[in-house]
């Protein structure tokens, strides 16, 4: 099943692989995306669907060194040829919109502002990617830092964020995107509203699980207004924990924003089971219950294998799969998955930062372009 199409509302998927998110770090100045980035979303272009590396919607929403952007006009001008490179070998690209709240540092804020949370609460030991000296991409010369103390939203400025996300999602489309995924995962500002470990608020926007998920359902209900809420996914965690967002009941509140969701009408929910966390393997009924509850497509990435995921497409909990590092060292991955075909191991190292090595120079099968 999994080498089969998948029609995700108005967008016809070749496969069901999906290539999830994952931050390189090779934006330009600007954060403006770079030629070099189109052709390694492109030599990916055999995904069903490729979503992006975390794009942040305003610079309050950065928490890295060099992830591109797509708050600026220069930047949408970069994502345009990103999506016509895509475009032009046949794949679906959607852009994953960020917002990363307390995970940064004063250094990549405005002014040196403190970043902003849910609530003033430090995560101890969460660090940071920050370029050492300021030193651009291609200098692959980065650090890792503690994240710097938040302070707590006010209602005037969590709206401000949510037309930062409509605008972003609005850009995303001038861009040529075939949709956008919400970031509502691994810690970030959207999953710090969720969480009952880091939203300690007592107005609105916390307070009871209801408060807690009114981020999530603004920021979602305004951007599928926005660009129609077939053109949008959100992604969830619901287990992680390294991060510093934690859930003290997952299931009950994880299921509620799937029915928030499914009420909006998203397109998809792309579960991240995060296999570089120390999270518990989601329970098959966990799993069950979001079928249950969401109509829409569910996507799951971590740790699979072709098996795996042909047990999950089989046992009717998910509809199409994420493999993350498999994609970074296979340029040609459905391909080789589909023929058993060895793959090549990826390389740490150049993970985040640096050139073409390590990023658009891992080889095809067989010479094989697609
Ligand atoms: C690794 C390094 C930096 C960011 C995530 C956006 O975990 C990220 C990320 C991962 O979702």
């Amino acid at each position: 099943m999994l080498f089969e199409s998948f029609q995700l509302e108005h967008n016809y998927l070749k496969n069901k692989i999906v290539m999830p998110p994952m931050t390189r770090s090779r934006a330009a100045k600007g954060e403006v995306p770079t030629a070099l980035m189109a052709e390694y979303y492109a030599q990916r272009a055999s995904a069903g669907l490729i979503i992006t590396e975390g794009t942040p919607i305003s610079t309050q929403g950065r928490g890295y060194a060099w992830t591109p952007g797509i708050y600026t006009q220069a930047q949408i001008e970069g994502w345009k040829k990103v999506t016509q490179a895509v475009h032009a070998k046949g794949g679906k690209i959607f852009v994953q919109l960020w917002h990363v709240g307390r995970v940064s540092h004063t250094s990549l804020q405005e002014n040196g502002n403190s970043p902003v949370a849910p609530s003033a609460i430090l995560a101890e030991g969460v660090k940071v990617f920050l370029a050492k000296n300021g030193q651009e991409a291609s200098s692959g010369q980065g650090e890792m830092v503690q994240h710097s103390m938040p302070r707590s939203l006010s209602i005037p400025e969590i709206h401000q964020i949510i037309q930062d996300f409509v605008q972003a999602a609005r850009n995303a489309i001038e861009a040529g995107f075939d949709g956008v995924e919400l970031h509502g995962a691994n810690g970030y500002l959207i999953e710090q509203f969720i969480d009952s470990q880091t939203n300690k608020r007592t107005d609105e926007y916390g307070g009871s699980l209801e408060g807690r998920l009114r981020f999530l359902k603004e920021v979602t209900t305004a951007v599928a207004d926005a660009i129609g809420a077939n053109k949008v996914g959100v992604r969830q965690a619901p287990l992680t924990t390294l991060m510093g967002a934690i859930d003290d009941t997952p299931e009950e509140t994880y299921i509620a924003a799937a029915k928030i969701l499914n009420e909006i009408g998203v397109a998809y929910i792309h579960i991240a089971e995060a296999d570089w966390d120390n999270a518990p393997e989601m329970a098959v009924d966990f799993k069950a219950a979001y079928r249950k509850t969401f109509k829409g497509a569910l996507i799951y990435s971590g740790k699979y294998t072709v098996q795996r995921a042909e047990e999950a497409l089989q046992s009717g909990w998910a509809d199409l799969i994420g493999f993350g590092r498999p994609f970074i060292a296979n340029p040609d991955l459905p391909y080789r998955l589909q023929y058993g075909l060895p793959l090549n191991e990826p390389i740490r190292e150049k993970f985040f930062g640096g050139g073409a090595e390590g990023y658009t120079d891992y080889p095809f099968a067989e010479n094989k372009q697609l």
